[in-house]
């Protein structure tokens, strides 16, 4: 069975395609579908994630996966938090968005850089499911002084994994989803996707 994954972030779409290439689910990304952003004005994970989806799920008449998600920076007040594509400013580059977060906590000492990956996923039957499946990954780290690594995206090359000791972007891309927010997110998913069938 078709499932739109309603998302335009290129790594979010990587990660989902090798999460759920085991399944019976065949994710495409709502882009090959012709469907576009919608915005995301809400102060919560949860609703910007029921937004994308039922945009997607409407736009395709098929089942939407979506996906909203962030990094919470404990010394910040939470921040980036939602807003963390646009950290920097609309249309702002992964890489100008993580620069800001090292400006903004160039004077937060060792010891007060812990932070939080947020994933919220909302998977709906079909775009007036009065019942979504609502999942929370969190992943727990610290934040690095300088980027580390080649590998993932946003916020990865500056967020150190207590798990492995090394940045985001260190981890191969089956370690990432293994222990990742999405990863865990996801994982809760498939318990109750099970649970139905
Ligand atoms: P879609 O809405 O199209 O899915 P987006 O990038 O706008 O794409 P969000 O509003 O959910 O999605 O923003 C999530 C941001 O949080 C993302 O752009 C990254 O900067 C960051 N982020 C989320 N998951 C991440 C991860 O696994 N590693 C690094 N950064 C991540």
């Amino acid at each position: 069975e078709k499932l739109v994954i309603a998302s335009n972030n290129e790594g979010k779409i990587r990660e989902f395609a090798q999460l759920l290439a085991p399944l019976n689910l065949v994710p495409v990304p709502q882009g090959e579908l012709g469907v576009g952003e919608v915005e995301e004005p809400a102060v919560t994970f949860v609703e910007n994630a029921i937004l994308k989806a039922r945009h997607a799920a409407r736009e395709t008449g098929l089942p939407a996966l979506a996906d909203d998600s962030g990094l919470a920076v404990d010394a910040l007040g939470g921040a980036p938090g939602v807003r963390s594509a646009r950290y920097a400013g609309a249309g702002a580059s992964d890489r100008d968005n993580l620069d800001a977060l090292l400006e903004a906590m160039a004077d937060v000492p060792d010891g007060q850089r812990s932070a939080q990956f947020h994933c919220v996923l909302v998977y709906l039957r079909h775009a007036d499911d009065p019942t979504p499946i609502i999942c929370h990954g969190r992943w727990p780290g610290t934040i690095l002084r300088a980027p580390r690594g080649e590998g993932g995206f946003g916020y990865d090359p500056v967020f150190l994994c207590p798990e492995r000791n090394c940045s985001a972007s260190e981890l191969t891309r089956d370690e990432k989803n293994r222990i990742s927010h999405r990863g865990r997110a996801l994982a809760l998913l498939m318990e109750q996707l099970r649970a139905e069938t």
